[in-house]
């Protein structure tokens, strides 16, 4: 009994560091609660087997068996081929066997003659089928490649995690797009740009020997939902990163990610040459300058040998690039593409550029700059265009760039990192601002040409950093969650996934599920309300992008003031982007163009991007553009004090350590959001002269209280 209290002290504090943390993000597998359901799942699975598998399936096969053991409850027999030589089975089928392979890999896959299935597979696709052989049942998941399986393993394990009945799965599953990435802005001192949750989880000091945990369950998290590249380090490039000492921790990433179907891509700084090489000149025309790029991408690809390839900001917010030169943005991604070429890697050429000398509506630059380019490229170049115009506002109209460009691969870059939505301390499910973007209609080809169409590939800056919980607020981790299905597929819907990631993150339980479900679908539309309502866009603080500052006019150009982007004066607010203004309209096609062109057609949410406005224009609500921005923005508080209630009625239903984090985190945004409104409005109010609505929750200061609020600090934060 003397040692008892020790004993004991010890499994509190086990049971303790086991608590719901946010580690495990959406791979929890803890035992399934309903009973009927675990019954069923029991009576099909009572083992799996994995033949002669290579390194992906081994990962796929450590999955499979810890993920069913967890959600099961119970020890299953994790067999493979060799293990059962002797025993005579071969390629026979057991009762209730899970069984994962290619037809190469695998005799018992090979038995089933999915042939005909597995041609529609593709390269990175799967099937799920139940079959019964002479009256046994089993479960095959069945790929042309190893990552087939081991995307088609994490899709089983995520059917039994949300609930489904597999007693007659037939899933046929192929990724629409073929780049699924994550662009990480790590710097190798690892502060993260723009990152809210901590300090970059890769450890530059500590590779190549020392191999995180975190780097095989961040792979893990990728590979669930089909995520198959990396960029690890920040496009505001350092050249360091393309000497022999980096790219040996890089390779060290990159065996552990491949084994996950992920390759690893850097991004790199143009004047690397005269940086690291020695060069005078990083002129993309220059024959030294060529040959010092092939020969780095050949010492590259002696370390890496499925190397992903290169992300580049180049002439673009200070980074040097081909304009240095005099060249275009085709001769710079082409100088790199062909020294890439010969081992298969790619350029991933960013467009996003926009020049203090251009006296041009910043929206439009991008557009001018790479339309007269297409066709220009080499055919390994993907050019990647941020979903709006402008940068990642919590609401802008798709970029007129895609579908535009019909001989130039292009990659979506979407933003998880909440870098204009209130940091990672504001609840803001992103789904319906990628759909949004996704679904749009550029009517490039005709009506029916969605975004999602004119895509070759897809690409999220990452909000992962080393916090406990990888992406500071627990809901951020549904963004990561939400890009990686919608790039596998752009067709599911923002209910969908956030269905399903709540399942797996938090609960199956209906009543809670569809009260989150609610809080996520609406909140990217709160947040917009108390920000950046009907087409405001970029009034936050300067710089570090934190909190409101409509008044800011200070920075060293134009396009870096927030006035420059509201234009509020005592006639009205908003940008006139159409023909009597800067006519960015004309960069979309004619349909298109017509849908916004006139301020009385003009949907809400984009009246103010395209039009100024009169602050007595009759909105389509019946109220004065002013009493709907009011009225906008108390909503958008309203809305938040809602989510808190709707949060506080699942108390007790959600563990109690990442329930109380949401509750703090909400209380946050809720502080914040009253801040914006009350910034804003006294400041709009301070043009249209017009009154807040009758008996409003009056401001709590007045407007130069606002404006000499600073934030040192996070200016840092870069
Ligand atoms: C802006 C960020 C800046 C990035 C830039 C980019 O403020 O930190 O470097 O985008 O995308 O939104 O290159």
């Amino acid at each position: 009994m003397k040692n008892a209290l020790p004993i004991l002290f010890l499994i509190v504090c086990i049971g303790s560091s086991r608590a719901e943390d946010g580690y495990r993000l959406w791979l929890r597998y803890d035992k399934i609660g309903n009973s009927r359901l675990l019954q069923q799942y029991r009576n099909s699975i009572s083992s799996i087997r994995v033949d002669t598998p290579g390194a992906v399936l081994v990962a796929a096969r450590e999955e499979l068996l810890n993920g069913l053991q967890g959600l099961l409850g119970m020890s299953l027999p994790g067999m493979q081929g060799r293990a059962l030589s002797g025993t005579g089975e071969g390629s026979a089928i057991r009762e209730g066997c899970v069984l994962a392979g290619t037809s190469a890999s695998s005799p018992a896959i090979r038995s089933l003659h999915l042939e005909q299935e597995l041609a529609r597979a593709g390269q990175e696709g799967f099937i799920i089928l139940s079959v019964t052989r002479e009256g046994r049942h089993a479960i095959a998941i069945a790929a042309n490649t190893e990552a087939g399986v081991l995307y088609g393993v994490f899709h089983f394990l995520r059917l039994l995690q949300t609930g489904r009945d597999i007693r007659q799965l037939s899933i046929h599953e192929v990724p629409a797009l073929h780049y699924r990435m994550l662009d990480h802005w790590d710097n190798l001192n690892r502060i993260v740009e723009r990152g809210y949750a901590g300090l970059s989880i890769f450890n530059w000091h500590t590779l190549p020997l020392y191999i995180d945990k975190r780097y095989r369950d961040y792979a893990r998290a990728n590979a669930s939902i089909g995520i198959n590249g990396a960029v690890i380090n920040n496009v505001n490039a350092n050249a360091l990163v393309l000497t022999k000492e980096y790219l040996l921790k890089a390779a060290a990433l990159a065996n552990l990610f491949r084994t996950y179907g992920i390759r690893v891509y850097l991004s790199v700084k143009f004047s690397a040459p005269i940086e690291i090489g020695g060069l005078k000149t990083a002129d993309p025309l220059d024959p030294g300058v060529q040959a010092w790029w092939q020969q780095k991408a050949n010492e590259i690809y002696t370390y890496i040998p499925d190397f992903g390839g290169f992300l580049v900001k180049a002439s673009s917010e200070g980074q040097p690039g081909p304009q240095n030169y005099g060249r275009s943005h085709a001769d710079g991604a082409n100088l790199l593409a062909d020294a890439l070429a010969p081992h298969g890697g790619i350029v991933v050429w960013r467009a996003f550029v926009y020049s203090n000398e251009v006296p041009e509506d910043r929206a439009k630059q991008a557009y001018n700059e790479f339309k007269p380019l297409d066709g220009k490229f080499r055919s390994n170049v993907l050019v990647q265009v941020k979903n709006g115009p402008i940068d990642f506002q919590p609401r802008e109209p798709f970029h007129p760039l895609f579908g535009a460009l019909p001989g130039t691969p292009l990659m979506m870059e979407f933003q998880l990192t909440q870098e204009y939505l209130g940091f990672a301390t504001h609840l803001v499910y992103l789904a319906p601002l990628f759909k949004e973007c996704l679904d749009a209609d550029t009517w490039r080809k005709g009506k029916g040409t969605p975004v999602s169409s004119t895509i070759s590939g897809m690409a999220a800056v990452a909000n992962i950093g080393n916090e406990r919980n990888w992406c500071g607020h627990p809901f951020a981790q549904a963004n990561w969650y939400a890009l990686g299905r919608l790039a596998w597929d752009p067709g599911l819907s923002s209910a969908q996934i956030a269905d399903e990631w709540i399942r797996q993150t938090f609960t199956n339980e209906g009543a809670i599920v569809d009260t989150v479900k609610k809080m996520m679908l609406a909140s990217r539309e709160i947040t917009v309300d108390y920000m950046t309502p009907l087409g405001l866009h970029h009034i936050m603080g300067y710089n570090h992008h934190y909190g409101p500052a409509p008044w800011f006019n200070q920075a060293s150009r134009p396009d870096w003031n927030c006035t420059y982007y509201h234009k509020a004066d005592s006639t009205g607010i908003g940008f006139d982007r159409s023909s009597t203004g800067s006519n960015a309209l004309e960069q979309y096609a004619p349909e298109v163009r017509k849908e916004f062109e006139s301020v009385r057609d003009c949907p809400d949410r984009w009246l103010l991007w395209f039009h100024h406005v009169p602050w007595d224009h009759r909105m389509q609500s019946g109220r004065t553009l002013w009493n709907e921005l009011c009225y906008k923005y108390y909503a958008g508080v309203d809305s938040v004090r809602w989510m808190q209630k709707a949060w506080n009625s699942c108390k007790g239903k959600i563990d109690a350590e990442r329930w109380d984090q949401v509750r703090m985190l909400l209380a946050i945004q809720e502080r914040e959001a009253v801040w914006w409104r009350n910034a804003c409005l006294l400041y709009f109010q301070s043009f249209s002269g017009m009154p807040l609505p009758a008996g409003s929750e009056r401001p709590d200061h007045d407007l130069g209280h606002y404006e000499a609020l600073r934030f040192p600090i996070a200016a840092e934060n870069k």
